[in-house]
């Protein structure tokens, strides 16, 4: 397929090591702010950075999962244009920071991501939570069950692994929310990775459990994180099931004006993210899948993972910048 081709059956190919630049520099504007106790600082750099970034990048993009109402961040707002205004016409979801009280107390796996799909084939997610479950690549379909126990889920998954249950572990984001189901999951005798924050990571870590030791992600995290996580699953392989909690008249009524008129709708990642899907996350701080942003005397190197799901390339690349005046 030439390029031509390419961009009118979708994505374009050249965009795969175009969008490795702005995650690349979100982190590196974030890494910048690692440890210093200020997440509002390192998220408005990240975001202005990925912001510049993404608008060299020859597409007619809108975001449509971005900086909500939670992180109150000023910019990349859901709506808005973003590119040259001069390519392919896409959708976009972005977390410039992914982990902003990671990134602030310095612990592993704050990242800066982005996912770029076929316009209109992103799901349009409020800014609520989302019941999530996810497995990595290799199982059947239909193992897991968002409404199945988690000591069901846990057994299904073990003996598809031809482990015992005691040999799984679980991630899970620990909030006061979770008590129960973290004691449902420790009664089984299956491990627990308790994360503070970054569910993308999370999800993410269940599609390499070899490198990560991380076998499933459970419980509920932010939908447009879920989303983000989805475009990855796309790409990797593995499954992911997700439902927005709409557990308030407001909250219905908000998802609907976003055209969710099914309120206890289960996704697929197949659904919250269609067709070609690109995503790219660079690493700000260390972590279990790539190392974070590192500041040596002549060069920043940065680590990046950049997915593509049309042909399930997975690709890392190791960057070395010299030009230090550029970030
Ligand atoms: C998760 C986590 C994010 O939000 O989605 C979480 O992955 C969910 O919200 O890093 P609560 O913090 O309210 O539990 C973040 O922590 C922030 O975007
Ligand atoms: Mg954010
Ligand atoms: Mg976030």
């Amino acid at each position: 397929m030439n390029i031509a081709q390419n961009i009118a059956a979708g994505l374009d190919r050249i965009l795969t090591m175009e969008v490795v630049r702005v995650t690349e520099r979100a982190a590196v504007a974030a890494a910048r702010l690692r440890g210093r106790g200020d997440e509002k600082a390192a998220d408005q750099v990240a975001v202005d950075a990925m912001r510049q970034e993404l608008n060299r990048l020859a597409i007619k993009g809108t975001v449509v999962i971005g900086e909500g109402e939670r992180d109150e961040a000023p910019m990349l707002y859901i709506g808005e244009e973003v590119g040259t205004g001069k390519g392919p016409a896409v959708d976009i979801a972005l977390d410039p920071l992914e982990g902003t009280t990671i990134c602030a107390k310095n612990l592993p796996n704050a990242l800066a991501v982005i996912a770029i799909a076929e316009k209109g084939s992103l799901l349009f997610a409020p800014d609520v939570y989302m019941d999530k479950i996810a497995i990595g690549p290799g199982y059947p379909e239909g193992l897991i069950d968002i409404d199945a126990s988690p000591e069901e889920n846990l057994a299904n998954l073990a003996k598809a692994k031809g482990v015992a249950v005691s040999d799984i572990t679980a991630c899970i984001l620990d909030r006061p929310r979770h008590a129960r189901l973290i004691d449902a999951v420790r009664a089984t005798g299956a491990a627990i990775r308790l994360i503070g924050d970054g569910d993308v990571a999370g999800v993410i870590h269940t599609t390499d459990s070899d490198e990560t030791g991380i076998d499933i992600y459970l419980g509920t995290g932010g939908a447009p994180e879920g989303v983000l996580a989805a475009a990855a699953l796309r790409c990797t392989g593995g499954q992911m099931l997700g439902r927005l909690i709409l557990d308030t008249p407001e909250k219905v009524a908000r998802a609907q004006k976003m055209g969710i008129s099914d309120p206890k709708r289960v996704y697929r990642a197949q659904d919250m993210a269609r067709g070609d899907v690109l995503f790219a996350a660079t690493g700000v701080t260390d972590g279990n899948l790539l190392d974070g942003v590192k500041f040596g005397r002549t060069f920043i190197t940065t680590h990046t993972v950049v997915l593509r799901s049309s042909s399930r390339t997975v690709r890392e690349i190791k960057a070395r910048h010299q030009d230090l005046d550029k970030f």
